[in-house]
């Protein structure tokens, strides 16, 4: 495909438009160096302009009968199917995750999309027996207005269309605030939901700061919810905000998901999904395996396999179909990923890797080894979340430890466990403290169709995909029809109810 950057506005009441005065960023490519696209820095006046257009397509789309915007939905992501080789190109070109992961990423977004769409005529609610005779009880949902989606750069499709295909089945209006290393992926598919008839104001993109464009829409009071995926900081940072407005706050922060390895294990199994898991997206993914945790028994013959695998690993031009790991996302994630690897050499051994890559096409990018520590439980680089392709391993004597090691951490989003003991497996779906347990499989890869979402610091309880997307975005109303012609009294006019 051809490829050329392209100058964006803001989208806002449907129409792309750049204030007058307007500053401008540059979104760039990790691996070339080459500008993928311009956008308006948005300001807090145009949050406000977002915001308002947002409240005034509010009462029209929840009016809309839920079908009609799931057929809507399936327009989008009919759209996005045609579009997919492409926007799963900009996705490599702008985030740097190499071109079969970025057409996952599309193809994450058509998931989701399509699954929503059908919720359209679902969004199920309870019917419930009265206690008293003539009244009938029952729940309905409804939207909860405007709500704000926040995302980040490393599922820049992915993420963003969970919480809008969400937000907008339910009947809600959106003002989407993506992150500002991926802004070209995020005005792509706001274009593409445009073309598929999406009435003017019902989705509304403002590029900008998080500073700025986010805390302009987490204190605007017409913003309902917010919806927040993003590093457990700036996640506190906007429950908090959120909270003075007693808005629900719907956060999807960190992970240092583990990979259990015991020692009745295949590991060749193992191997490929330990790989996968760690190096995939150059670990930039909430959900990376970034501890191994190895039986005894297993540990020196399954690190000889993964480093001898390894030499084999490419690292290089995401484009290119062969490479196994492409460039880090920024010079910032290259910098702290770096420092990481830094502190790792103080407190851990470093067995693989460990460096930045150089000459040739690499010195134009931010291409890093993947990298393998030993190190003991309890090192600053086994505990905190890298989000680069960090892997740390430690080894431990038995399941006991394994587990009790697994969940001595802040985040509990992902977790897994290779064993062939069917007893074992469903121990630790009970041990693991974790939103989401694989067995014998990888920590990433979770399917759209399930929640998604953690416990501790990686999230407040909520989740998202799946059945729990509707949940999300919804309120729900209890609704008591007494079709008795008289005053009856609940709790009171018991006897006449017998
Ligand atoms: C994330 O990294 O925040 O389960 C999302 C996975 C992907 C989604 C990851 N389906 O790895």
């Amino acid at each position: 495909m051809s490829f050329r950057a392209e100058e964006f506005g803001l989208f806002v009441g449907g129409r792309w438009v750049t204030p007058p005065s307007a500053q401008r960023f540059e979104t760039v490519n990790p691996a070339t160096g080459e500008t993928v696209g311009s956008f308006v820095v948005g300001s807090p006046d145009d949050v406000k302009d977002a915001v308002a257009a947002a409240h005034r397509a509010f009462p029209g789309w929840k009016a809309t009968p839920a079908p009609k915007r799931g057929e809507i939905l399936l327009e989008v992501a009919r759209r996005m199917r045609r579009a997919k080789a492409d926007l799963g190109g900009i996705v490599t070109r702008e985030m740097g995750k190499v071109i079969a992961e970025g057409l996952g990423d599309v193809q994450e977004s058509i998931d989701f999309i399509e699954y929503m769409a059908g919720e359209g005529r679902r969004l199920f609610g309870e019917t419930v027996p009265s206690e008293l005779r003539a009244k009938f009880c029952m729940t309905v949902r409804q939207p909860k207005g405007v709500v704000a989606c926040i995302t980040p750069w490393n599922f820049p499709t992915a993420i963003p269309n969970w919480k809008i295909a969400a937000a907008l089945i339910t009947g809600n209006t959106i003002v989407f605030k993506p992150a500002s290393g991926t802004a070209r992926c995020a005005a792509e598919v706001v274009r593409i939901y445009e073309e598929s008839g999406v009435p003017p104001g019902v989705l509304n993109l403002v590029t900008g700061s998080g500073g700025v464009v986010g805390n302009a829409l987490v204190a605007d009071p017409r913003v309902r919810a917010i919806s927040f995926t993003g590093g457990v900081e700036t996640g506190r940072d906007v429950y908090v905000r959120g909270a003075q407005g007693l808005k629900m706050v719907h956060l999807e922060l960190g992970g240092k998901n583990p990979v259990i390895l015991m020692d009745d294990a295949d590991l060749p199994l193992a191997l490929d999904g330990v790989l996968f898991g760690a190096f995939g997206t150059a670990g930039q993914r909430c959900t990376a395996t970034s501890r191994l945790i190895v039986h005894t028994k297993v540990y020196d013959e399954f690190l000889g396999m993964l480093t001898d695998r390894l030499d084999r690993f490419t690292v290089g031009d995401p484009l290119d179909p062969a490479t196994g790991m492409g460039p880090v996302a920024s010079a910032d994630q290259e910098k702290k990923i770096l420092g990481y690897i830094d502190l790792g050499r103080t407190e851990a051994t470093l067995r693989y890797g460990g460096r930045k890559r150089t000459g040739g096409i690499y010195d134009r990018g931010h291409f890093l080894e993947p990298t393998i520590f030993e190190t003991r439980h309890g090192t600053r680089i086994s505990r905190e979340e890298i989000f680069g392709p960090v892997l740390s391993v430690v080894r431990v004597g038995d399941y006991d430890e394994a587990v009790k090691v697994a969940n001595d951490v802040d985040y509990g989003l992902s977790s897994s466990i290779y064993t062939r003991d069917v007893n074992r497996a469903f121990r630790a779906i009970t041990d693991l403290e974790a939103g989401i347990t694989y067995i014998n499989a990888p920590t990433i890869g979770a399917e759209v169709q399930l929640p998604f979402g953690g416990i501790k610091n990686t999230g407040n309880g909520g989740r998202e995909a799946g059945s729990a997307a509707i949940e999300e975005f919804t309120e729900i109303k209890s609704v008591f029809v007494d079709f008795s012609s008289k005053l009856q009294k609940a709790q009171i006019d018991r006897e006449s109810a017998i």
